[in-house]
């Protein structure tokens, strides 16, 4: 598990150079703009709850089946571990975004998880789907300039880093 500072450090260390650069403008830059990553990481946290609620909520209106008889959500065990599982993976997204890194949510979440669905006849797509509706409400709630207090600025870089680990997960399992 790395963050975006280890790795740069780590990529070094493997050709035995020093830091230079690139290196020192790409992490400079994430530390001048790193309260706005630290402000979208605290408000998807805090709002992790409804997010997994109203996403599961908007998936099991697209695909009733799910709930059905017969459906992989269908009775309350299996809808409990549906929840638990988008709760998992909006968490290590979360993780991710702190860190400025995907290896935290590679490695500990999406690793072999798409086997382990096929392997217990999980739907991937369905999966992905309610991935893809919490990327949504989740960019929604972080880039709302409208929430008490916040200070105004470009919130668009720290957006679609966010958005892409929630593809990243999406593709994962897909
Ligand atoms: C991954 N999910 C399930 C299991 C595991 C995971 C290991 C089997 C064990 C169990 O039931 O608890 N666990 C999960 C994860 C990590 C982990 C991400 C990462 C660290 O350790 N069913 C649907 C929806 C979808 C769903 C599309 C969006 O119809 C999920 C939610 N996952 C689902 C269901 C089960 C499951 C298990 C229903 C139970 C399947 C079953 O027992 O038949």
């Amino acid at each position: 598990m790395l963050d975006a500072f280890a790795k740069v450090v780590s990529q070094a260390d493997s050709k035995g150079e020093f830091l230079s650069g690139n290196q020192f403008d790409a992490l400079s830059n994430m530390v001048k703009e790193g309260n706005k990553r630290i402000d979208a990481v605290n408000r998807i946290s805090t709002n992790a709850s409804s997010i997994v609620s109203d996403a599961a909520r908007a998936l099991f209106e697209d695909q009733p089946q799910l709930i059905q008889p017969g459906g992989n959500a269908y009775t309350n065990r299996r809808m409990a571990a549906c929840l638990r599982d988008m709760e998992i993976i909006l968490r290590y997204v979360t993780y991710a975004l702190m860190a400025g890194d995907a290896s935290v949510l590679d490695d500990r979440c999406l690793n072999g998880l798409r086997e382990t669905y096929q392997a217990l006849g999980v739907p991937g797509g369905s999966t992905a789907s309610g991935v893809q509706k919490m990327k949504d409400i989740a960019i929604n709630i972080a880039n709302d300039p409208k929430a008490p207090g916040i200070v105004q600025g470009d919130c668009s870089a720290i957006m679609s880093e966010l958005a892409s680990y929630f593809d990243r997960a999406a593709s994962a399992v897909a």
